[in-house]
């Protein structure tokens, strides 16, 4: 079996017969709204093979031409978990068909989405050998198992910008992920500019953990990353911690601070020191102003608000500064996501509650999710990628272990937390802090191999998924990795194949 698709699809049949090649002058045919599909998938194979694809409008068949077709009708193929994920693509609308043979290469689907997650399992398919390019032929018939399927990154604690992001947005696209979820914002630095509240990167940007250097998006870089991310079917949740996790604000804004004097700035990784103050009369419009502007930034359904880490606060008050935040939010036409501590605000149906500490109660998350609350489940011990892989890795932190490639594979997002029921849990997100992370590099090597893992899980239905065959599968990818330039950590778990 030379095949080796990841996320595994729902259904793949590999005839034993010729398969296509791709000469100069193969052609790539579709219809107008299929275009930005046949285009990406032309511009990812020329840099794959060196062979140049010419996209044309155009009805086929055509002898030895690749076409991407919408087609309203296509049914997915049968499964996925309870329900889509409000504000997110559908899973018919992810579902594609693919068809490949010596003749060519049909790919359907019913939706621009659908194309684009089909495109990623024809690029995985290409073979380079003696007589060039060619894809084996095939029959998928694909679609996901949960509908958020998400790697969140923080370039607060460091600052990653679109050079470093754009081949984390690639990597999302290869895997079949559909959200990037930024962590604009913590005690280090605040990296997005926000046109009511100029001085919060005008005096909060330039640090970053033991002085590194930091960096912020501007409104430009930021529609640039966003419109990359949506040119792959991928949308960005941005987030703005509150109410902790904000000294980068006290040190722009003396005005949140009780006394009025701006802190110093921090470049250290401690967490739950930094607060806002519910009392101060600048609190509320702080609130209101930083989330009301990105919402304006964000085309996507949703705007996280934090809410983790807040060690010394009353509860009370805690209830009423995350649902300040979660009223604006709303207020600007925009869906609430949260990490879990925000299930003790007994937050609104609706809100997405994402889990990362199974050390936590969940009898706050149980009754949240009783009052409508959906879930997201990023639970550290398999889905936090900056922990380190075992004792020997030097990056990451290890305050909730050690994270291998099976143990990040080897679980169920809806049977996690027990006692939470399956229906409430919209998907996976993996998340990788930067409190130990620098440079692209040192971030693609915690991604590589741990990503495609967390990706089978949110794609593939649990009872199509196996250990051994992923293994099998994963052993072949590091030739797409470093075909675009990305360092990757060879973990011992896996045979690594050339
Ligand atoms: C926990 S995840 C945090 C972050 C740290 C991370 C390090 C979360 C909601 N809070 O502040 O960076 O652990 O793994």
């Amino acid at each position: 079996m030379t095949v080796h698709i990841v996320p595994a699809p729902a259904v793949l049949v590999e005839h034993p017969t010729a398969p296509l090649l791709l000469r100069a002058g193969t052609r790539l045919l579709t219809c107008e709204a299929g275009l930005p599909a046949a285009a990406l998938l032309a511009e990812v194979l020329a840099r794959a093979t060196g062979r140049a694809l010419e996209v044309e409008v155009a009805q086929g068949p055509v002898p030895g031409a690749l076409r991407l077709e919408l087609d309203g009708d296509l049914e997915p193929v049968p499964g996925g978990a309870v329900g889509d994920a409000p504000g997110l693509a559908t899973r018919a609308q992810e579902a594609y068909r693919l068809d490949v043979d010596s003749d060519g290469l049909l790919l359907r689907a019913r939706d621009l989405r659908g194309l684009l997650r089909g495109a990623a399992t024809v690029r995985q398919l290409v073979e380079l050998g003696g007589d060039g390019a060619r894809i084996p032929a095939v029959q998928v018939e694909d679609a996901p198992h949960h509908g958020w399927r998400g790697l969140s990154i923080d370039v607060a604690r460091h600052f990653f910008g679109p050079a470093d992001l754009e081949p984390v947005v690639d990597l999302l696209w290869l895997y079949k992920l559909d959200v990037l979820h930024l962590h604009l914002t913590d005690d280090q630095g605040w990296r997005i500019d926000l046109p009511s509240r100029p001085e919060l990167v005008a005096r909060s940007s330039t640090g970053a953990v033991d002085g590194d250097p930091g960096g912020a998006f501007d409104g430009q870089t930021w529609a640039d990353l966003v419109a990359y991310a949506a040119d792959r079917g991928i949308v960005v949740v941005p987030e703005i911690d509150v109410p902790g996790h904000v000294n980068a604000a006290l040190h722009a804004c003396g005005d949140l601070v009780p006394g009025g004097e701006p802190t110093p700035e921090y470049h250290g990784i401690d967490v739950g020191f930094s607060r806002l103050t519910a009392e101060l009369p600048a609190t509320s419009a702080f609130l209101r102003d930083v989330f009301t502007d990105l919402a304006e930034l964000t085309p996507g359904p949703y705007l996280h608000v934090g809410g983790d880490e807040v060690l010394t606060m009353a509860h009370e008050e805690y209830v009423d500064l995350v649902g300040q935040a979660a009223a604006a939010v709303r207020a600007a036409d925009k869906l609430v996501v949260g990490w879990q501590e925000v299930a003790t605000t007994s937050p609104a149906p609706g809100t997405v509650v994402q889990v990362w500490d199974l050390r936590q109660d969940p009898a706050p998350l149980v009754e949240a999710v009783q009052g409508g609350a959906l879930v997201l489940m990023s639970p550290a011990t398999r889905a936090y990628l900056d922990l380190k892989y075992d004792a020997t890795t030097s990056l990451g932190l290890d305050w909730a272990g050690h994270v291998q490639v099976h143990d990040a594979y080897d679980w169920e997002p809806a049977a996690v937390l027990p006692e939470v029921p399956g229906h409430a849990v919209v998907g996976v997100e993996a998340a990788v802090f930067t409190e130990t992370l620098r440079t692209r590099d040192d971030l693609m090597w915690m991604l590589l191999p741990r990503l495609p893992a967390i990706a089978e899980v949110g794609w593939t239905s649990p009872d199509a998924r196996d250990w051994a065959d992923f293994r099998r599968r994963l052993a072949r990818h590091p030739a797409l990795w470093s075909a675009d330039g990305n360092a990757w950590h060879p973990s011992a778990q896996i045979d690594w194949l050339g």
